[in-house]
């Protein structure tokens, strides 16, 4: 394919309410949507970036300058793009992993369109739907957070997040633990908030019989994850650290890992999370599809994604509505018996609905390829 130009939509969107994570508290989803048109037709995708720098370093604010600086003219006009030439050809741009994940989603969702191949068709996925894990923010008052989960659980998700952050941890898992018994499949993420130092407060979470812990410490502290590893009985999984095949092969390894949770976002694109996937499946090693909030762009790409077939544990697949009163795809996944079904269409996964597009966008850029 020839990508002829790429239009960058800033969006803003409402959550249903606020997330309160251990770096911050987002109360819309402020990111950019990537549509490539190519000489064999559109496709989308969603770049997962925070709108502040917390949760990685890359945010919202840097996506349009960078795409259009430094990723766009290394694609628009060349000749011959596939799916898989993406990364290769963004490759001496340093990290981005976000910003080059949406570009590669968006190629992606038009070349299968262009082949009439659903992404699950290209991936090889076998299921026809996945089970639905939420993650629940940190809430101000316990008896708050056990009326929340209590009300995801009526709704059937089958598996339970907890945010947790110093201060706000053993006692909130303890009361969720204690409301709804020993057989809800209970997990926490702390979203880097800890410290070594903490290593005995975390042994003490082994106590409320968790799925896992996730990502206690810094992006780049991998050995104080050998560490607590060597402390507690609860598995330890990665996250923000996960950043690519390359680190997670190297964790292994060094055995800072006995978990991983796959984002396609954050590792560059779906082709790395399936080499992840692979990678891990060698090593057994147990993975988990992670979310970014995403809209049904990203919620759609990520249940196909969730239905490789070791994707063991259940992932934060949730419905639309979790997180969106409406969406900017037409028939947004929903969850069904605590599944969502694994889309099957050409493409991606979905439909855009281009008049909710329109009705979000508060910023837009049109790069062409140069004429000639
Ligand atoms: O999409 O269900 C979702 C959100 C899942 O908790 C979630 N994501 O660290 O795993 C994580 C967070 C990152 C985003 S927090 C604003
Ligand atoms: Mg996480």
């Amino acid at each position: 394919m020839r990508i002829e130009a790429i239009e960058l939509r800033r969006v803003d969107i409402p959550l249903v309410t606020p997330f309160r994570t251990s770096f911050g508290t987002q109360d819309s989803r402020d990111c950019v949507l990537v549509r490539v048109v190519t000489d064999a037709g559109e496709g989308w995708g969603e770049c997962v970036t925070m709108p502040w720098p917390l949760y990685s370093a890359e945010s919202t604010d840097a996506v349009i300058p960078l795409v259009r600086t430094h990723l766009a003219p290394r694609l628009l006009g060349v000749e011959g793009v596939g799916p898989r030439d993406v990364a290769r050809l963004l490759a001496p741009i340093r990290g981005h992993r976000m910003a080059k994940a949406a570009l590669e989603s968006a190629v992606l969702d038009a070349w299968l369109r262009a082949a009439g191949q659903s992404f699950a068709t290209f991936l090889g996925v076998a299921v026809d739907r996945v089970p639905c894990g939420v993650s629940v923010g940190i809430h101000d008052r316990t008896d708050a957070l056990v009326r929340t989960v209590g009300g995801y659980l009526d709704e059937g998700y089958v598996r339970i997040k907890l945010k947790i952050e110093p201060g706000n941890d053993l006692a909130p898992v303890a009361a969720v633990r204690e409301s709804f018994g020993d057989d809800v499949l209970l997990q926490v993420d702390a979203n880097a908030a800890y410290e070594p130092g903490d290593i005995p407060l975390l042994r003490r979470l082994d106590a409320h019989d968790l799925l896992l812990i996730e990502q206690p410490f810094d992006e780049e502290r991998l050995l104080a994850n050998v560490d607590l590893r060597a402390a507690i009985a609860t598995p330890v999984c990665l996250d923000e650290s996960a950043l690519s095949a390359q680190v997670v092969a190297d964790a292994i390894r060094l055995g800072a890992v006995d978990i991983v949770n796959i984002k396609a976002g954050r590792v560059g694109g779906y082709l790395e999370a399936a080499r992840i996937h692979d990678l891990c499946v060698a090593h057994g090693v147990p993975v988990w599809c992670g979310g970014m909030v995403e809209t049904g762009i990203g919620r759609a790409a990520n249940a196909v994604l969730a239905g490789m077939h070791g994707f063991s544990l259940p992932g934060d697949n949730s419905g639309f509505d979790r997180f969106y009163a409406t969406d900017i795809v037409a028939d947004p996944l929903r969850m069904v018996d605590g599944h969502l079904p694994v889309p099957t269409t050409p493409g991606m996964g979905f439909e855009v609905d281009l008049d909710a597009v329109e009705a979000v966008t508060v910023e837009r850029a049109l790069l062409e390829a140069p004429s000639g």
